[in-house]
């Protein structure tokens, strides 16, 4: 069965806790529960991880590619703006990587409008809360 890889970056499992009017009342456990739901409807399996250490979120993306995943779904949370060391390695590996997000950045603070993965990225999905996840998968489905 085709596996795709759900990264989560820095913060992220802190949520449904604080701050739900910019990422909803979902936690990362109810997001995962929503994304092997529909994983298993579409017969894909989903790995989903999350870390607060850039370097697991890079030794991860190479590993996506060694265990020729489908594709990556990557919400590097803060990291989006700031690593180079992420972009680098959705450069480096062939998996196609969708870029997500729970809010909508370009609508926020201006330090939030780079995004050093969506410039690596085959494409961004962002601003729907838990559902950005989900339109990824559809997406990654018919990659
Ligand atoms: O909207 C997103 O998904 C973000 O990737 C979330 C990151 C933020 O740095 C990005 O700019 C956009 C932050 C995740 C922080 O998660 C929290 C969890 C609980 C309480 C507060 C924040």
């Amino acid at each position: 069965m085709a596996i795709v890889y759900v990264l989560n970056g820095p913060n992220l499992n802190l949520l449904g806790t604080r701050e739900p009017e910019i990422y909803g009342h979902d936690t990362l456990d109810d997001i995962a529960g929503q994304l092997e739901d529909r994983a298993r409807e579409l017969g894909l399996e989903v790995d989903i991880r999350q870390s607060n250490h850039e370097g697991h979120l890079v030794d991860w993306l190479h590993e996506a590619q060694a265990h020729d995943a489908k594709a990556v779904l990557l919400n590097a949370g803060a990291f989006t703006h700031t690593s180079i060391a992420v972009h680098d390695a959705i450069k480096a590996i062939r998996t196609p990587v969708i870029e997500i997000h729970l809010s909508n950045p370009h609508i926020r603070e201006s330090f939030r409008h780079v995004s050093y993965v969506g410039r690596a990225a085959r494409g961004t999905i962002a601003g729907f809360g838990a559902l950005s996840y989900l339109l990824a998968l559809e997406a990654a489905a018919r990659f």
